[in-house]
Order: C-alpha cells, then sequence, then structure tokens
C-alpha cells in the first residue's frame, strides 16, 4: 500500500463516517492515547532470568517450540523493541518478577530488589516505554505443591507474603521513576487437583496473606495494585483458592482493582459483560486479555467478537481512564514477535472500532424503543471502512501499515531470531 492509498481511503473513511456523526480525527487522538500494557512473557515462553532450571509450573503451559525465543534479557528487549516498532503510539511493558536483571547470580524471591530492576527501568526511560509488574508466585520450589499465599506451612506463607510486598515495592520505584503510575498484578496459581475438604481454611489463610501484604502502604500515584482470579488450572482441577468471588469481596472491601483475565473463567462466561457492573463498585480495572481455546489455553489475541465486545463496553462505559488493558498470552509455536504484533493491533483495531461507534445515533433508536434501527445500525457499523482509518493511524505515526509488517518480522527472523 502507498501513502497515496492510504490517504485516499483515509479520505473517503472520513466522509463515510461523518455522514453517520462520527469524528474520524477525535477517534484517533483518543487510540493514540491509549496504551496497551505488552507483556514480556510471550518472548521466551514464560521461562524467566532466574539461575534455575526455568520449568514453568503453576497450571499454565506454553506449548510449541518455534525457533528463536529470546534467552537473555538483552535478546527480550531486543525483541519487545521490534514488536513496538511495528505498533503505532506509545505501551506499556508488563515485567514478571523472575525476569530481573540478575546478572547470573541467584537471587531468592524474597530477596528481589529495586536494583534488579534499574536496567528495566532506564530501557523504559531511553525507549518511552512504561512499566507494570508482577509477583512470580510460581515456578519456584516453594510453589511446587501449588500452594503459596494460601500454603498451609506459616513459613511458606511468610515467603511469599515477603516476595509480594517486594514486588509493590519495585512496582513503586518504576512508577515514580517513569512518572507513570505502574500497575501489580497478584496472580498466584494456589488449588488442589482433586477434591479438598478445607475449602474455607486455605481461603483464609490467604485472606490473612494478603492483609499482611497491603499493610505496608504504597504511593497511589507510582503503583496500583490488582488481584486476578481464576477457575481452574492444569493440575489443579479441583478447588482455585483465589476464585472471582474471592476476589472480588476482597477487592471491593479492601479497594482494590481486580483483574479481569479473559481466560479464566469458565468457557462461556465473558468478561466484557463484567465491565460495566465492576466500574460501579470499583475505581479502576485491570484487563489481562487473552484468548483461550476449550482451555485457559493463551492463544494470541485476534480480532474476534469478545475482544469488540470488550473494547466497546470500555469506550460505552466512557471508561478509558479506568480500565488498564493488558495482553496476556504465550503462543511458543509461532514467531513469537508476530504474536505480539497481531495481539496488540488486533486489540487496537478493536478500540478504534468501538471509537467509531455512532453511539450517539444509537443510543437515540434506544431511548425511542427503535430496537430495528439500533440493530440495523450496529449492523452497518461494523462493516464502516475503520480498517482504512486504522491504516491511516500507522501512517501517521510511521509505523507500516496493513500486511506489509509480515515481511518485516520474516526479515527480522531470517536476520536475528533463526540465528539464536
Ligand atoms: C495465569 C494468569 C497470569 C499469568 C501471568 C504470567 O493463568 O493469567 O496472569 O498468565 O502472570
Ligand atoms: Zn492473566
Amino acid at each position: 500500500m502507498t501513502n497515496e492509498q492510504i490517504q485516499k481511503s483515509y479520505d473517503l473513511a472520513v466522509a463515510e463516517y461523518a455522514t453517520i456523526g462520527v469524528d474520524v480525527n477525535k477517534a484517533i487522538e483518543q487510540i493514540d492515547n491509549l496504551p496497551i500494557s505488552l507483556h514480556c512473557w510471550q518472548a521466551d515462553d514464560v521461562t524467566g532470568f532466574e539461575k534455575t532450571d526455568g520449568a514453568l509450573t503453576g497450571g499454565i503451559q506454553a506449548t510449541g517450540n518455534y525457533p528463536g525465543k529470546a534467552r537473555s534479557i538483552d535478546e527480550l528487549r531486543a525483541d519487545i523493541d521490534k514488536a513496538m516498532e511495528l505498533i503505532p503510539g506509545n505501551h506499556r511493558v508488563n515485567i514478571h518478577a523472575f525476569y530481573g536483571d540478575f546478572g547470573g547470580e541467584a537471587v531468592d524471591r524474597n530477596q528481589i530488589e529495586p536494583k534488579h530492576f534499574q536496567s528495566w527501568i532506564e530501557w523504559a526511560k531511553e525507549k518511552n516505554y512504561k512499566l507494570d509488574f508482577n509477583a512470580t508466585c510460581f515456578s519456584h520450589p516453594k510453589s511446587a505443591d501449588g500452594l503459596t499465599l494460601s500454603h498451609p506451612d506459616p513459613a511458606i506463607r511468610a515467603f511469599w507474603v515477603e516476595h509480594v510486598i517486594r514486588c509493590r515495592k519495585i512496582a513503586e520505584e518504576m512508577g515514580r521513576q517513569l512518572g507513570s503510575k505502574c500497575m501489580h498484578n497478584i496472580w498466584i496459581p494456589d488449588g488442589s487437583k482433586d477434591v479438598t475438604v478445607n475449602r474455607l481454611q486455605y481461603r483464609a489463610n490467604l485472606k490473612e496473606s494478603l492483609d499482611k501484604i497491603f499493610e505496608y502502604k504504597t504511593n497511589d500515584e507510582y503503583m496500583k495494585d490488582c488481584i486476578e482470579s481464576k477457575v481452574f488450572g492444569i493440575g489443579l482441577e479441583n478447588f482455585t483458592v483465589g476464585s472471582h468471588e474471592f476476589y472480588m469481596g476482597y477487592g471491593i472491601k479492601n479497594n482494590i482493582p481486580i483483574t479481569l483475565d479473559s481466560g479464566h473463567f469458565h468457557p462461556t462466561e465473558i468478561i466484557s459483560d463484567k465491565i460495566s457492573s465492576l466500574l460501579l463498585f470499583s475505581e479502576e480495572i485491570m484487563l489481562h486479555v487473552t484468548r483461550s481455546i476449550r482451555w485457559d489455553s493463551d492463544h494470541v489475541v485476534i480480532l474476534n467478537e469478545e475482544l469488540v465486545a470488550i473494547a466497546q463496553e470500555i469506550v460505552r462505559a466512557d471508561a478509558l481512564d479506568r480500565v488498564h488493558v493488558g495482553l496476556d498470552y504465550f503462543d511458543a509455536s509461532i514467531n513469537r514477535i508476530g504474536a505480539y504484533v497481531v495481539g496488540v493491533r488486533a486489540t487496537q483495531k478493536a478500540l478504534l472500532q468501538a471509537l467509531l461507534e455512532p453511539i450517539a445515533k444509537l443510543r437515540e433508536f434506544e431511548a425511542n424503543g427503535q430496537n430495528f434501527e439500533r440493530m440495523a445500525l450496529l449492523e452497518e457499523a461494523k462493516s464502516m471502512p475503520w480498517g482504512a482509518v486504522y491504516n491511516y493511524y500507522c501512517a501517521k505515526k510511521g509505523v507500516i501499515a496493513g500486511e506489509a509488517y509480515i515481511a518485516n518480522i520474516q526479515q527480522y527472523e531470517k536476520d536475528v531470531t533463526s540465528k539464536r
């Protein structure tokens, strides 16, 4: 596509959108101010940089062995930089605690400090990224039996409480240095494979651990915690301590935002419909957008119906500044940089479509009981030329528009990742 073609299609799109009262320029301005939090763990299949064997545990699984995964911090950063080059706008990078810059030393989870993340902060400053953070309560000997913050052994609980408090301090430091609130996510794998007769006890343990964790008060301007529920994990099928009800209760009571991961509910349960409820009771929401196929498989996010619905719910609720959009998937079976770019572009396209919705007209129809008219306009909106608007937005930001980025990624594979 030449710039001339992009411009031509864009001009036509602007004219077409004007006929339904939509201001395209405003939508572009909005999408450009919408950071997406890019998870660092797609680049290396959730391995991290600790001096251990690096086996992924905790009921999550990256499948596939496509060549070229990032093996070091430098490679991982280079891959993220490459992905960012193909994504318009300024974004965030979401780092897990076991991706610290430990300089070849064995630093246990209860010993990590902001200094182990200083090089990440420097990199972010240089590249104009903001950072988000996550405690890592899996892939560790002390989580081997599938329990961490809810463990019956108080010493193991204390270990993980210490880890999470340290992570909160690291997140605070990231936010302070980068001048942008760092979202710190807490997800634990805790659960059991088979029937347990101690559900209440495990949950009471988790509650007590969280109370201890949140005793340390952080500066809201620099960091905000969020807590992520789940329905089940591999090998932990019968019981999950941190269920949706558990964290909903804990979060609402203690004023801590919930993380909604789109793969963490029953197969036909969708998170898009949860947004408007949560917004009435919680100031902020964190999203982990993923695509689960038959289970929490963490496939690459694509432009599907639920992704569009999530975007619509955020935009229709006028909550762009209250809902943090993060991605969470790890597909090891395809080009990993391509996986990043497809997922972020799809998310942006969904948001752009939502921003280009003729919402005033739709709401007018609805208020008048004109339900056929509402349905018809929603249908028309689906095939309006939002793709031309997205291409124009890419070009405007100096980013390759349309399918041409495929060849660009192939080139990077040839030059860089295939040599690993
Ligand atoms: C696991 C959760 C969690 C992880 C990351 C790596 O089911 O979704 O968010 O994917 O923390
Ligand atoms: Zn998640």
